[in-house]
């Protein structure tokens, strides 16, 4: 499907299965538009179509976000946040040097925060039967509380992780939301005054807004 302007367009979830709650990845891509006051189109996929060999072209792993500006799609929600970043002002402020640490911390939110985070959410809604289950939550528990005190002490009492918000500070704080309900963050309370900064960023909130009311209007398809 093309967009009958010229936004860009991303695919979310027909029904995002966090109903609602902004956990899906393409949150951080609605978040990023809206730093940079780039408005966009949203073209929502059911799970059946996302396996489809027509979706695949778009993003092969049959997966969202996807992100489509004129000629250029792309797949990969880091990807899509740092091709915002790059195209706007806004997100990578500062000089080269400013910009580049930036980027490392959107590396960093993906590659050595996230995954613990996610292989959590894995095991906690798919091993729950299995014997292991309480020994695997707790050894993930562990090394994502290794992550958070690491990131805790880097950050101090700054307000962002490198003077003025970036897009490292969106991916991070997209990537901690996830932990919402584990109870993890909670004993990191500078993190938990990070996540509350970044989400009343009025952006966050026009973000999080649409793909709430996106989730509500589903309900009554
Ligand atoms: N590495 C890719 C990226 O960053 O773009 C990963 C994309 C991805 O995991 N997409 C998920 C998806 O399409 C949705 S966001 N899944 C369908 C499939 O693989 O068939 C992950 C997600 C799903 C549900 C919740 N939730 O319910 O809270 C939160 C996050």
């Amino acid at each position: 499907m093309t967009s009958p302007s010229a936004l860009p367009v991303i695919t979310v979830f027909e029904r995002s299965p966090d109903e609602g709650q902004g956990l899906a990845r393409d949150m951080r891509v609605r978040w990023a538009l809206e730093e940079v006051g780039q408005p966009y189109v949203v073209r929502p996929v059911s799970c059946a179509a996302m396996k489809q060999p027509a979706y695949r072209a778009l993003q092969p792993f049959g997966q969202i976000p996807t992100f489509t500006d004129g000629d250029l799609t792309l797949f990969e929600s880091g990807a899509i946040v740092l091709h915002i970043a790059r195209r706007h002002e806004g997100l990578l402020a500062g000089d080269d040097c400013a910009r580049a640490r930036a980027i490392a911390w959107l590396f960093a939110a993906r590659n050595t925060i996230e995954p613990p985070i996610i292989e959590r959410e894995i095991v906690e809604r798919g091993e729950q039967n299995e014997p292991w289950f309480t020994r695997h939550l707790a050894a993930l528990d562990g090394r994502i509380r290794l992550r958070l005190r690491d990131l805790s002490a880097r950050l101090g009492t700054a307000d962002w992780l490198d003077s003025t918000f970036s897009a490292g500070d969106l991916m991070t704080v997209d990537v901690l939301r996830r932990l919402g309900g584990s109870g993890l963050l909670e004993a990191y309370p500078r993190l938990v005054a990070y996540v509350a900064r970044a989400e009343a960023r009025p952006a966050f909130q026009r973000a999080f807004d649409a793909q709430r009311a996106f989730f509500n209007t589903t309900l009554t398809r």
